[in-house]
């Protein structure tokens, strides 16, 4: 039976980072919302999140695996990456891997509130003096104790730092990918010469780009671009370098 992955329509967002592990895997899944049909599409996650049923989630991205719901990137991974080979043999790693994650999870809401620092309810032209504050801080400050962080992570790995844990490809080495990818988009002058700070973070960004699934998924209609509704948005006015 396929996975059923439950994310927002129209943009990479959260959903990404999970679509990535299912594509490197090869894995049978049907992206629920960008789907029409009985049980497809928007209606249908929103039905699901708002009916009566047992474990509804709280956002998406969630996992459907038959009757099981697993919510939160972090989590769905973790639940995810054993099965479709993509988290480390060893019980320990397994846990260093969703520590990583969890990690870029914390990031990936620092980024997001670069652009929404005071509400998710708010548009983001109603808070931009906010928003270019928030974002001069998170580009002098945020992004090189992340992405020093990781690239630590990988040069301090003693599987190889070609890979955040362990000896093989995990899932987190592709969400770095995505993250580096998002970064790029959203702030190309702060991450000008990134590739000369970040050495390691610059090599897995190429590997992973490289890899036939992934660069088949790339070219692909169901790899969006990024957009202004997502996580990782380009607005030139918040965008400083570093
Ligand atoms: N911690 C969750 C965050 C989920 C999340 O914030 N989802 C967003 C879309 S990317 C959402 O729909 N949030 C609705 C809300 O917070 O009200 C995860 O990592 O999956």
């Amino acid at each position: 039976m396929p996975y059923k992955l439950y994310y927002w329509n129209g943009i990479q967002g959260r959903g990404e980072f999970v679509r990535l592990a299912l594509e490197q895997a090869g894995a049978d899944y049907i992206d629920i919302t960008r789907h029409e049909g009985t049980g497809m599409g928007t209606e249908a996650m929103l039905d699901f999140m708002g009916g009566d049923g047992p474990n509804i989630p709280f956002a998406p991205p969630f996992l459907k695996d038959g009757d099981l719901v697993v919510s939160h990137v972090a989590n769905i991974l973790s639940y995810l990456g054993p099965r479709i080979g993509l988290a480390p043999d060893d019980d320990g790693l397994r846990h260093v891997a969703n520590g990583l994650q969890l990690t870029i999870t914390d990031f990936v809401c620092e980024v997001h509130d670069t652009h929404h620092p005071i509400s998710t309810a708010l548009y983001y032209e109603d808070q931009i003096p906010e928003a270019k504050a928030r974002s001069t801080a998170f580009i002098k400050d945020r992004i090189p104790k992340y992405l020093g962080y990781f690239e630590r992570v990988l040069q301090q790995n003693p599987g190889g730092s070609e890979h955040a844990v362990g000896r093989d490809l995990s899932y987190v080495d592709l969400s770095l990918f995505q993250v580096i990818e998002g970064l790029n988009y959203a702030f190309p002058m702060a991450m000008k010469g990134y590739a000369d700070r970040y050495s390691a973070l610059a090599a897995l960004n190429a590997s992973v780009r490289r890899r036939p699934r992934i660069s088949a998924y790339l070219a692909s209609p169901r790899r969006l671009a990024f957009n202004e509704d997502g996580i990782f948005r380009h607005y030139p006015e918040i965008d400083v370098a570093a």
